[in-house]
């Protein structure tokens, strides 16, 4: 019960989420690249919620409300219940869903190919080239096959397909029919037995005629066509091409040899892709590193399958493991389940985890890596340090945990993993004598950077008697204790800093302000890093620790607000601090606690009363409320300095007044390619990301 509260309660304030509060408006004349970029860092790295929409209460829902509700009419009645949420998000779910389908049939091995495309009204078409839907008669429903997979609600695995089991569909996975209820239409077309059969669906997945054969065809497979329902999904009908783009290559790499496409036929001319990649994830992790340098060119990969018997199961579990070393520390290992990305990770995880300690520990110690009086063992962190990593289960009966689902549960699948890695590793290894002696001698690095760094704190341990975590002496802390109360602002410059200091509820909030740049942390070392003062400052003012002893139960504030100005150094101070929690804090993003303070740009003043603009279309709004001139006189604020304290705590600090933004990782790995591509070694992309935020900066200018 619990569990369906919580999910309408996601849907419910999905639903509220203001459009505009995503995106940067698209009619500002921006250029192509401008909205590009606008694009990929609104809708991949962060999902940016209305904090006060997130905190709202429950929902109207308990068990009165419980009907027996006929089929698809109980998708309608709760379509988050179905697929999470009605946002754009839950929009672009109905094309994993039904794509999802496709690739079953190609894990089946009866398709090879896969056609997306995005047709001028906002539907959506899809192709395979499989054995077709069957047409014949289903016994227990009474329908025909394409009937049953589009009207009966989980029909999908349940009909013994794939002999059992459906492998792809992870999180959701709800089927072809759910995508059904909740479109204006849906169109499935089936090539199959020497025909072409046809059957079209109204308003959520009402049968206009029953399925019929409309005329001879030599092809087989099956096409179908949607048109979500804009009335389920109010905030956007608009399918995002990056964001179906960036899922599919997913999807291609995870699944070799499958070509998939997608067109765009809302533009001119028509935009297109293919995919298709013959190496799968060893072309994923090929891809992942294309800017690193690599310490070992070759990639490690490991495949098996392995069944699982208990008492009552019998059934077979695919790992597949492609993984290489680059000359830096951060980590790049991303895990998924049924091509599902598993965001926090599980069991698969744990498994691999086990399995390279294991490994290169024993292989150390044999080729004397770790010599006699080296008592310590290598460790799992040791091994990770630089590795890039895709791990690949398909499981026929995943369960997931954790708040959004995205960790696998399945405690049999830690140990197969663990296996399958480690005896392919250990050959490996022992095959390639001069590549192991490389990652080894990274490894033997990080340990001895580990141990040096256990010893050193251990040391100031003694000699104070504290942790090193004397509070910075520019943090302005709060006086509660309770960090469900507490928000740390974390502010760019020390003149803002001074008026939130004044303008904050000094309960509750904490001010730490940040001087100059913090430094670019995808770029450097892991020492160098924490030798950063502000960094420093910031890890002991937060209080969990950084990396992979991070415990989020230390932490001290359980709002982490990032408050910059709105002008270029502002929004690259931004990125940097986002870049720095998503790589030595991500649980704090994964939480939802890191959040982005929205100042107003614009007050107007009238009749004594401000009202304050937010955005430029509130300022028209505004203007055209009170009837007012265009040439009306209003401030435009440039940074937070240019605020009082009591306009600073009014529009920006107030719990219940202000607007914030919650930061969430909606994709991890795209989200840690756009951080590489602004911050990465690479001087090109960042100097473009600052020449189009300056150019915005510009336009508001004018
Ligand atoms: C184009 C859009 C996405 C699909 C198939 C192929 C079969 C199938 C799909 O069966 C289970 C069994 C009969 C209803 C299976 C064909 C066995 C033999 C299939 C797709 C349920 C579903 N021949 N291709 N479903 N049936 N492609 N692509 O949806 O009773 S779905």
């Amino acid at each position: 019960m619990e569990d369906k509260k919580k999910e309408e309660n996601i849907v419910e304030n999905e639903d509220e989420l203001n459009e505009e509060d995503l995106k940067i408006s698209e009619d500002e004349g921006f250029s192509d690249t401008e909205k590009e970029l606008d694009r990929k860092i609104s809708n991949n790295i962060i999902e940016i919620n209305d904090e006060t929409a997130l905190e709202k209460g429950s929902a109207n829902y308990d068990s009165s409300d419980l009907t027996v509700l006929d089929g698809l009419e109980a998708v309608r009645m709760r379509p988050g219940m179905y697929i999470g949420t009605t946002s754009v998000t839950g929009l672009h779910h109905l094309v994993w869903e039904i794509v999802d389908n496709g690739i079953d049939e190609a894990l089946a091995g009866y398709c090879d190919r896969i056609d997306v495309t995005i047709n001028q009204d906002n539907s959506i078409t899809v192709v395979d080239n499989g054995r077709g839907i069957p047409v014949d008669t289903v016994e227990k429903t009474g329908l025909s096959g394409v009937e049953t997979v589009y009207t009966v609600l989980h029909a999908g695995g349940k009909f013994g397909y794939n002999d059992g089991y459906k492998f792809s569909g992870g999180l959701h996975g709800v089927g072809a029919s759910v995508v059904n209820g909740l479109s204006s239409w849906c169109e499935v077309t089936v090539y199959r037995d020497g025909g072409e059969y046809y059957i079209r669906f109204e308003n959520g997945g009402h049968i206009v005629e029953h399925l019929r054969r409309v005329g001879d065809s030599s092809l087989h497979g099956t096409k179908v066509t949607f048109k979500p329902d804009p009335t389920i999904f109010t905030e956007t009908t608009e399918f995002n091409y990056d964001t179906i783009l960036t899922r599919l290559r997913q999807m291609a790499f995870l699944n070799k040899g499958i070509t998939i496409t997608l067109t765009d036929k809302r533009v001119e001319p028509n935009k297109h892709e293919e995919f298709c990649y013959k190496g799968g994830i060893i072309e994923y992790v090929d891809y992942l590193d294309r800017k690193s340098e690599k310490l070992v060119d070759s990639v490690f990969y490991c495949h098996n399958a392995q069944i699982f018997k208990d008492e009552s199961n019998k059934y077979e579990i695919i790992v597949e493991v492609a993984m290489q070393y680059c000359n830096q520390d951060n980590i790049n290992i991303y895990s998924f389940c049924n091509n599902v990305a598993t965001g926090n990770g599980g069991t698969h995880v744990e498994g691999f985890n086990l399995a390279i300690a294991r490994v290169f520990n024993n292989y150390a110690r044999n080729n004397n890596f770790l010599k006699k009086n080296d008592k310590e063992k290598i460790v799992a962190e040791d091994c990770r340090k630089g590795l890039t990593a895709i791990i690949s289960v398909k499981h026929p009966n995943p369960q997931y945990e954790g708040q959004t689902k995205g960790k696998l549960g399945n405690v049999e699948v830690k140990k197969i993993v663990s296996n399958v890695v480690g005896e392919a590793l250990e050959r490996y290894l022992n095959e390639n004598k001069q590549i192991s002696t490389v990652i080894l001698t990274k490894i033997r690095t990080n340990y001895d950077y580990r141990l040096k760094m256990a010893a050193y704190s251990s040391q100031l341990k003694k000699k104070t008697g504290l942790e090193i975590t004397t509070l910075p002496g520019k943090l302005a802390d709060c006086s509660s204790n309770d960090p469900r109360e507490c928000e740390l602002f974390i502010v760019e410059g020390n003149s803002a800093g001074g008026s939130a200091k004044l303008g904050r509820d000094p309960k509750i909030q904490a001010i730490l302000p940040l001087r100059g740049k913090i430094l670019n942390v995808q770029k450097a070392q892991d020492h160098k890093i924490l030798e950063n003062a502000e960094i420093g400052n910031m890890i002991t003012a937060i209080g969990g620790g950084y990396g992979d002893s991070f415990d989020v139960s230390k932490i001290r504030y359980h709002k982490i607000i990032i408050m910059t100005d709105a002008d270029v150094d502002g929004s690259h101070i931004r990125i940097l601090l986002l870049t720095f929690f998503n790589r030595f804090m991500k649980p704090l993003i994964e939480k939802g606690f890191v959040y982005i303070a929205q100042p107003p740009l614009y007050k107007v003043q009238y009749k004594g009363k401000d009202y304050y603009a937010y955005r430029e279309e509130e300022l028209l709004k505004i203007r055209k409320d009170l009837n007012l001139k265009d040439n009306y006189p209003m401030q435009r604020y440039k940074g937070l300095g240019e605020m009082d304290p009591d306009q600073l705590e009014e529009t920006t600090m107030k719990p219940g007044v202000r607007k914030m933004l919650r930061v969430t990782v909606d994709d991890a790995i795209t989200a840690d390619s756009i951080f590489d591509e602004l911050m990465g070694e690479e001087v090109e992309p960042r100097r473009e990301f600052i020449r189009e935020n300056a150019q915005f900066v510009k336009n508001l200018d004018i």
